[in-house]
């Protein structure tokens, strides 16, 4: 039998295979790999780029090229688009060999820590060896088969190197299943050395016919519902921790349901914020080191927790002392059994959709009592008073950063989406914000990577044009990584940006100074002679007029009120609109009532330090490994 075949280059394989994927879930089908963000240099402008250039001017694949400004942030902006679009789609992301390939090995850790699927084309040097070492090479005395791209390994969830053409298909095929697979998804990297880019070899036409990848959406095994059934039963005092996955898998009308039917109070975590919207009856807010005081107080007492796609970060745990009944057990609902397993409870491996309507089902006729139910609601009125404080503190001369955080969720829509990843933010919004929709809270804090919110945003928008995006930014994240405004001025993608201003770390200064540390080495200013240190004068440095030069309009504000004026005018422009604001580090925020294991030298010079060790030990003695 003669098979038809399609004469290629790898690369021009490559683009063409990507264009004709799909995914589908609930019968609803999708392209799987939206477009390529890309960086050319020796490595693969020839190969992928000229492949992405035939693509383009013949029409024979549809892959929309997008030119990024630096290769990690290219990687976090396809990890924003995939995140908004529940994981069913993602992008591919070409950068040269060497620092190209390797500025995206941070970006390969934070989808792969947060389950968010990306696909990762490294160049690498000559299969043949021919030119070697090339520009960029690595070289290993003891192996000529090592290369960077070898760094993408421990944070890939697939890694294959393609040295020779017939080794593409399969490892194509591989990578599509990874990517659709929601226990297995994350970064997928398939090296490609430059010399094997633009090879041509005779394909088999069956590899580029449309090819549907199929989400699913996996049912408990009935025995095990029914383990955890069993320990649910018996909860008094049970809370359930939303995780990412709830959201991921469109679940959050049927965790309404499940919360409506037996009770329980539901807790969020970073990547779960707005699961359930933040004033239903059973919604009792973060739960964590960051989280509320309400969550945790519950936590503490709670004899089951029932996570639902939650990998419960220390973070979600406060470093495992969240929980502290004596007998506290965990039903653990994931998709992935490698999170179903922690904390030694009752596995309950499903889709969080089609786990929780199986629990409401089986847990027909269970309800808390209503003691609970009164004491909870107590705390959540109490703990609303103390955020409208927060959100209306009046701090002065300069505004708390809480009062920015409120000022921009009474601005916001319900289906706008606010983004931050790193610093002093993340924590503040996690205890304050108040979501309703389940798209609108997008912190990665799975890696809480500086530079992640530009990025992160630029991709949001894409995937969901329709909403506005408020990216939030420190001073210090801002620094490392504000060069997507200029990919969003090009593109005409619209971000609302909001500069927070502080001069330097808030969040590790003020963890340092918790730690007995001193803020040592966390503001931004001159270095004191006086002193040696950097507690000098503030820097004559103007991020306002940073983000003006690369093409954003800017509003600077001083007071709240200008602030909130600035946020309406940047909602009504149609450009990429910087809102400047600067506050106080120092301002007071809410306690969490909650803890995190960040070790305290145990032998010091410093009676700073010292105190810290004692706090510590005393913390540290709450620490438990639940069995
Ligand atoms: C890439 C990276 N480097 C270092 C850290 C550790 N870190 C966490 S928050 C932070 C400071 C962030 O500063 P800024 O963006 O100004 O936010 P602020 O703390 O002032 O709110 C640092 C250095 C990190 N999370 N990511
Ligand atoms: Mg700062």
């Amino acid at each position: 039998m003669n098979v038809s075949t399609v004469r290629l280059t790898v690369a021009q394989a490559l683009v063409r295979f990507l264009a004709s994927q799909r995914s589908e879930r609930d019968g609803v089908q999708r392209r799987l790999i939206e477009g390529c963000f890309g960086i050319f240099g020796h490595g693969n402008v020839a190969g992928v780029g000229q492949a992405l250039l035939q693509a383009h001017e013949t029409g024979e694949a549809d892959l929309r090229y997008y030119l990024a400004r630096n290769e990690q942030a290219m990687v976090h902006a396809s990890v924003g688009f995939a995140r908004m679009r529940n994981r069913l789609q993602a992008f591919a992301c070409t950068a040269s060999i060497g620092p190209g390939s390797t500025n995206m090995v941070t970006g390969a850790a934070l989808a792969t820590i947060n389950r968010i699927p990306v696909l990762l084309l490294p160049s690498d040097f000559f299969a043949t060896r021919a030119a070697s070492p090339v520009l960029q090479e690595l070289e290993d005395p003891r192996s000529y088969d090592v290369s960077v791209n070898d760094a993408f390994k421990p944070v890939s969830r697939f890694w294959d190197r393609i040295s020779r053409p017939e080794q593409l298909p399969s490892a194509l095929l591989a990578a599509m299943r990874v990517l659709t697979d929601p226990a297995e998804t994350g970064a997928v990297t398939l090296a490609l050395p430059q010399d094997v880019q633009a090879e041509a070899h005779d394909w088999p036409a069956g590899l580029f016919t449309e090819r549907t990848w199929y989400v699913p959406r996996p049912l408990p095994e009935p025995a095990a519902l029914g383990r955890a059934v069993e320990v649910l039963r018996a909860a008094r005092r049970p809370l359930v921790i939303a995780g990412g996955g709830v959201i991921y898998s469109e679940a959050s009308a049927a965790l309404l349901r499940f919360a409506e039917a037996t009770g329980i109070p539901v807790a969020d975590t970073q990547a779960g914020k707005g699961a359930l919207a933040w004033d239903h009856p059973c919604a009792v807010g973060g739960v964590g080191a960051t989280g509320s005081p309400v969550a945790n107080a519950l936590a503490r007492e709670a004899d089951v927790v029932l996570g639902v796609g939650t990998r419960y970060s220390d973070f979600t745990t406060a470093s495992r002392t969240a929980f502290q009944h004596p007998a506290v057990k965990f039903v653990n609902l994931n998709v992935a059994a490698f999170d179903a397993g922690k904390h030694a409870g009752v596995a309950l491996v499903t889709d969080a959709r089609a786990g929780l309507e199986a629990l409401t089902e089986a847990m027909a006729g269970y309800r808390v009592d209503e003691a609970y139910t009164t004491r909870f609601h107590e705390l959540t009125a109490s703990w609303r008073n103390t955020v409208d404080r927060a959100y209306h503190l009046g701090h002065q001369p300069l505004p708390a950063q809480t009062e920015i955080l409120g000022a921009l969720n009474e601005f916001m829509d319900e289906r706008d989406v606010v983004v931050q990843a790193a610093g002093s933010m993340p924590g503040d919004l996690q205890m304050l914000w108040r979501a309703r929709d389940p798209k609108q809270y997008h912190v990665e804090y799975g890696y809480s990577c500086m530079g992640y919110e530009i990025a992160g945003g630029l991709g949001a928008k894409l995937a969901d044009p329709g909403r506005e995006v408020f990216v939030l930014v420190g001073d210090g994240s801002y620094l490392m990584m504000a060069a997507e405004i200029v990919t969003a001025v090009s593109e005409r993608i619209k971000l609302n940006i909001v500069l927070v201003q502080n001069q330097g770390f808030g969040s590790i200064g003020s963890l340092s100074s918790s730690l007995g540390s001193q803020r040592f080495g966390t503001r931004y200013r001159y270095r004191d002679p006086a002193t040696g240190l950097l507690d000098g004068d503030v820097l004559p440095v103007d991020l306002a007029a940073n983000a003006a030069s690369l093409g954003a309009d800017v509003l600077r504000t001083a007071t709240v009120k200008e602030f909130a004026r600035a946020l309406e005018q940047a909602r009504a422009s149609d450009r990429t609109t910087v809102v400047y604001i600067e506050t106080d580090p120092l301002a007071p925020v809410p306690s969490s009532a909650s803890w995190w294991d960040v070790p305290v030298s145990e032998t010091s010079a410093l009676e700073s330090t010292q105190r810290a060790r004692a706090a510590y030990e005393a913390a540290k003695r709450d620490q438990r490994l639940y069995l």
